[in-house]
């Protein structure tokens, strides 16, 4: 990290007894950073301001020997958000990585992959897609939905969380990842299999972990090996993607991009107008009807909803 941007208003007294950390969880304002020297403390930051995300590299005022102020936010790699109209929220920093866990029970909303691929996409993160719960047999229409993901170039692993996590193991390698989802697709339960005695670490929210009914309500970072960590995240409901405007978000559905800029329109938006060479695609058989419509559905909400928040 070289660069820092500050979040105080005032400086610290002095910058010397500033101790660097990590953000291992956030929940509201209250965050819990883990310092470089291995001590895990309670933290908030300064003032009203709100924006430090787990994954964040800070530096820390200490206000009690397991208490601080978050003074800096250091540069981040990259930013994990999604937003609804009026604000955005960030999900996780420094990622390369996104996780999207999906399950055939409860049912999911394939909807969300997408939503979530765009994000992905748009933050120059990589997307692994993961169908879990493969031990139910509702499985085998789940993984045939998926099958165009795959064809995208999307990898896929199909586990049973509960068996056996050595393939996400693998995947999971050298990467920090983020763990993304709807509610009780398994995301937590994932976790506990790569790290067992994960709980001890976490005590408050041993609850989430060890039953793994409880709906996840913060996000929490843990670190599988030296070189690999994982942030787990509560279950999202909805994806918002506000935040982009809607050349970014075609962009963002890779396989449109060969086309983009054929259209006969050069500001083409790719909804109604006449000449589009995503529709001529599409009736190609290069894009696959089901992303064409989803790019449509995100494209009338950006255009319906105006940007009433401040970035
Ligand atoms: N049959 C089966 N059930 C599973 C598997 N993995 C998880 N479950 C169950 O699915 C339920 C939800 O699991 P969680 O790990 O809490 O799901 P989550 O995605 O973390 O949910 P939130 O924290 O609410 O976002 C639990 O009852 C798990 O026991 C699996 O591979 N097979
Ligand atoms: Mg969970
Ligand atoms: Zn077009």
């Amino acid at each position: 990290m070289t660069a820092v941007r500050a979040v105080a208003k005032k400086p610290a007294a002095n910058s010397t007894h500033l101790l660097p950390g990590l953000i291992v969880a956030a929940h509201g304002k209250h965050y819990r950073a883990e310092l470089d020297d291995g001590r895990i403390i309670s933290c908030v930051t300064r003032g009203k301001k709100t924006g430090t995300a787990c994954g964040d590299r800070v530096e820390i005022a200490l206000t009690a020997s397991d208490q601080g102020v978050i003074e800096r936010i250091a540069q981040r790699k990259t930013q994990l958000y999604r937003s609804d109209l009026y604000r955005e929220k960030i999900i996780a920093t420094n990622v390369d990585q996104i996780v999207i866990v999906v399950a055939a029970v409860p049912s999911f909303y394939e909807e969300l992959i997408n939503r979530c691929l765009v994000a992905a996409e748009t933050a120059g993160i990589r997307a692994l897609i993961v169908l879990n719960k493969m031990d139910l047999p509702e499985s085998a229409a789940a993984q045939q939905t998926l099958a165009l993901y795959e064809s995208l170039g999307y990898p896929l692993l199909h586990l049973c969380a509960k068996q056996d996590v050595a393939p996400l193991r693998a995947a999971l390698a050298h990467h920090a990842s983020v763990f993304v989802g709807q509610s009780g697709m398994g995301k937590s339960t994932l976790i506990n299999g790569l790290l067992p005695d994960a709980h001890i670490r976490e005590g408050d929210i041993s609850a989430a972990l060890d039953s793994g009914k409880h709906t996840t309500t913060q996000a929490t970072l843990y670190h599988l090996d030296g070189d690999s960590h994982i942030i787990d995240s509560p279950g999202l409901q909805e994806f918002g993607l506000h935040h982009l405007q809607i050349e970014d978000i075609a962009r963002a559905f890779i396989e449109f991009r060969p086309f983009l800029g054929q259209c006969r329109f050069h500001n083409c938006r790719h909804l109604v107008e006449p000449g589009c060479a995503l529709d001529s695609a599409e009736a190609a058989g290069k894009i696959d009807p089901r992303r064409l419509k989803v790019y449509r559905a995100l494209a009338h909400e950006k255009l319906r909803a105006p940007r009433i928040y401040s970035a």
